[in-house]
């Protein structure tokens, strides 16, 4: 039974030896001491920090830290940088850490900063200099380096002008020329991607990251557990997705992970429909892809329940299609399976359409990716919500992993396709863990069985919908 005392369990605490929560110091020392360790020989790295982004003028969104930054550092504050310098002791390297230090003046407005004196002890640097200092010690040091990893937005630009780096260190200089020369200074030749490299370490989830995800997968599963107890005929998308944000954040989520999918009626048939501006209708399902960030982790769930409680006779037998296809899949993740995400989507297209055509669809093989079925069955997850942009599909699932695994129906009003499926979308998604021989479910907790489903929305789980 909730009462208003659970929520206070997951407030943001950090305990001792603790950097970020759940997080200890040591396991940043390691992330920076791996990373260096499978760079060349005179290599050094640079990453900066996320910069404050502004919906208008002067007006900031929240501010989120830059993830490779963040995994290397656990540093929250913007106009941060750090250089990471391989070296041949036994530490592996040497890190210099920029950031804006006190400044009493700006942090009545804006909060406090660390102390450069501080980072040291707190964060691990073994040097400490005002962010002021990054583009000239940048230049000076970086002749004696051969291979310099930087944060390049994309892969495309390696050999272009990195300008995201060049207006970070205008912006950082103040002026245009000093960055220039720096630029230079960093050859082409010599500039190597540094985030494929972070991502080889990133996909592979430590076990106190492990807690973490699926600690944000509980807030998120609790939190689709009471907004289908909430949700009624005549509310809006909207208000849903409202529902569902208060429940997260006061459960101790930072923020969303993406934002909030509430797909009512046939609107569940535009897979990123993200507008949430209809109101629910008794009769219809709510397709609702949400999930919360939780320090420092996504989490991504995706549930689709009867507005009005109960799954009507093809709304039932559609999904509960869905859903064996789901749980096979799932089943499959596993290292000792040796299969590769493309190996599991692909048995996803063929058990789906040996479930549809029992119940009563006529798909020839292939047919159905290309309508009903349009999209992947999957991505790894982790400090991103998708963290695709440097992994390979058709490698082997590997033990610690995190993966979704959400294949989707979604019936357009055709004649292809019987009739009483028409404008109905389902896609059912959880969180994975790949183990050695069994996969662990880490949103297990959000309600997916066709009865827990509607217990959920008829509120007999004894779920208070607040
Ligand atoms: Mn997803």
């Amino acid at each position: 039974m909730a009462n208003q005392f659970s929520y206070r369990i997951r407030t943001l605490t950090v305990k001792r030896n603790e950097l970020t929560p759940g997080i200890l110091a040591e396991e940043y020392e390691r992330r920076r001491a791996l990373l260096m360790q499978q760079l060349p020989e005179r290599s050094m790295v640079v990453s900066l920090a996320g910069q404050v982004k502004y919906l208008s003028g002067e007006i900031f969104y929240k501010f989120r830290q830059a993830s490779d930054f963040w995994y290397l550092t656990g540093f929250e504050e913007p106009e941060s940088a750090i250089i990471l310098e391989k070296t041949s002791d036994s530490k592996g390297y040497r890190m210099t850490m920029f950031s804006q230090g006190k400044d009493a003046a700006k942090e009545k407005w804006e909060g406090a900063r660390a102390d450069l004196n501080h980072l040291g002890s707190i964060f691990g640097a073994d040097d400490a200099r005002p962010i002021e200092q990054f583009p000239s010690h940048l230049k000076s040091i970086s002749s004696a380096y051969s291979n310099i990893y930087l944060d390049i937005p994309s892969t495309s630009s390696k050999r272009g002008k990195p300008k995201f780096l060049q207006k970070y260190l205008t912006h950082m200089s103040g002026r245009s020329s000093g960055s220039e020369s720096i630029l230079d200074s960093l050859a082409d030749s010599k500039r190597q991607c540094l985030a494929p490299e972070i991502a080889k370490l990133r996909i592979i989830k430590s076990e106190a990251e492990q807690r973490v995800m699926r600690a944000a997968a509980d807030i998120s599963a609790r939190a689709h557990t009471k907004t289908m107890r909430f949700t009624h005929p005549g509310l809006s998308e909207s208000a849903l997705a409202a529902h569902f944000e208060y429940i997260c954040g006061l459960s101790g989520a930072q923020r969303m992970a993406y934002v909030p999918v509430v797909a009512s009626g046939p609107n569940a048939l535009v897979i990123h429909y993200t507008s949430n501006n209809h109101l629910v209708r008794d009769g219809e399902l709510v397709l609702m892809d949400a999930g919360c960030e939780y320090n420092g982790y996504a989490s991504d769930i995706t549930r689709t329940y009867p507005v009005n409680g109960v799954y009507s006779p093809p709304q039932r037998d559609l999904y509960a299609a869905v859903l064996s296809a789901q749980k096979a899949c799932m089943a499959l993740c596993t290292q000792s399976n040796g299969l590769s995400l493309n190996d599991i989507h692909r048995q996803s297209c063929e058990l789906l359409r040996q479930e549809l055509n029992q119940i009563g669809f006529s798909l020839s093989s292939g047919e159905v990716e290309h309508i009903l079925y349009p999209h992947y069955l999957s991505h790894p997850i982790g400090i991103d919500l998708h963290e695709s942009t440097y992994f390979d599909r058709s490698n082997r699932l590997v033990e610690g992993m995190v993966v979704t695994i959400e294949p989707g129906i979604y019936v357009p009003p055709s004649s292809s396709y019987p009739h009483h499926f028409h404008n109905i979308g389902i896609r059912i998604e959880d969180e994975v863990l790949v183990g050695k021989n069994h996969p662990t479910i880490l949103s297990v907790n959000a309600p997916k069985e066709i009865v827990d489903v509607e217990a959920a929305c008829q509120g007999s789980l004894g779920l208070e919908p607040y």
